[in-house]
């Protein structure tokens, strides 16, 4: 995971190193200046893009390690490959510190009783199966968890649910087919509510974030379940179109946080870090495999762990 990710930030530090080293030539000490770093921004910014970080993001990494670096007085046998990364690790944390959450889903569900958490998001992001991910979260936390799918008309969605939910021993809400989403979603919070359940998680239908009918449908959802939460899926190898997605679902239903998916199939892990950066909502989960247990809280320090730590 990351591995792309790793070589290009340690690409970066050695190229960022070696030019404050020839700016220091044959002095013994002196401060680093921001112009050390700046004046190869051009050629830095461009080895990021190229590891799918969005130019934006990749300017703001660059800009962020030289003003850390402005001022920083070294010497001629000090290790600067070391202080080059410590601010490089710095200025990356800075960019994923924005999707941290502050909440707490055990505790909120103990408050709540039942917790709602609506998920949507566009076709194959992994929806169904962070939802099952996230059932497995509740349970192993000895919580009571129903699974609803407001998806009653794609054949086979219901089915993919039912299976998960049987598996991992979740009680699932059936709805007829072709019944309105809006009346089962209703219905099973309903249901929820009577009998004492802790946390209801809440499919929706794949949707194109251009399909305003679909948003009309997930909007009376949310209108009849009144989530907690309003959480937005994302499939972090999708990039820009990622952040677009988040913009569109915002302007039209409102997303409280979301779970960004696929992480261990990101090879490169510069778009997951664009994303990160860009959507400017708080990041609940990450998804890390295909398996029940491959969901992870969002942790900076873990992901620039995967960056920086030596494996
Ligand atoms: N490698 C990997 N695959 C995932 C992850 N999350 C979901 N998937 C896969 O993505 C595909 C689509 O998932 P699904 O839950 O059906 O997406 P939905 O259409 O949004 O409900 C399936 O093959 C999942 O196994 C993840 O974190 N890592
Ligand atoms: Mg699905």
């Amino acid at each position: 995971m990351f591995k792309a990710l790793k070589n290009v930030f340690g690409s970066i530090r050695s190229a960022i190193s070696k030019g404050i080293s020839e700016a220091l030539g044959a002095i013994a000490s002196r401060e680093i200046r921001y112009d050390d770093v700046a004046k190869r921004s051009d050629e830095l910014v461009l080895r990021l893009v190229e590891a799918d970080i969005a130019y934006e993001v990749a300017e703001e990494i660059v800009i962020g390690v030289a003003k850390r670096l402005d001022g920083v007085r070294i010497s001629r046998f000090e290790d600067l490959d070391a202080v080059v990364e410590d601010k490089l690790r710095e200025a990356i944390k800075e960019i994923l510190l924005r999707g941290v959450w502050k909440g707490d889903l055990v505790k909120l569900a103990a408050e709540r009783k039942p917790l709602k958490l609506v998920f949507m998001g566009v076709n194959g992001v992994g929806k169904t199966t962070t939802i099952a991910k996230v059932a497995r979260f509740f349970t192993k936390h000895g919580l009571k968890v129903l699974v609803v799918a407001g998806d009653t008309f794609r054949a086979g969605a219901q089915e993919q649910l039912a299976i998960h939910c049987s598996r991992l021993g979740v009680p699932f809400f059936r709805a007829k087919y072709g019944s309105d989403p809006g009346a089962v979603v209703y219905d099973a919070v309903r249901h929820a509510e009577k009998q004492g359940y802790d946390v209801v998680l809440i499919d929706t239908a794949g949707r194109q974030h251009t399909d305003r009918d679909l948003m009309e449908e997930i909007k009376k959802i949310v209108r009849v379940s009144k989530p907690d939460l309003k959480i937005l899926v994302l499939d972090s190898l999708t990039g820009n179109d990622a952040v677009n997605q988040a913009r569109e679902f915002d302007k039209y239903v409102g997303v409280d946080a979301a779970i960004l998916t696929k992480l261990d199939a990101n090879a490169t892990g510069g778009s997951a870090i664009s994303i990160i950066a860009s959507i400017g909502k708080p990041i609940v989960f990450v998804g890390v495999g295909q398996g029940y247990d491959d969901l992870e809280q969002y942790d900076p320090e873990k992901i620039l762990e995967r960056i920086f730590g030596g494996e």
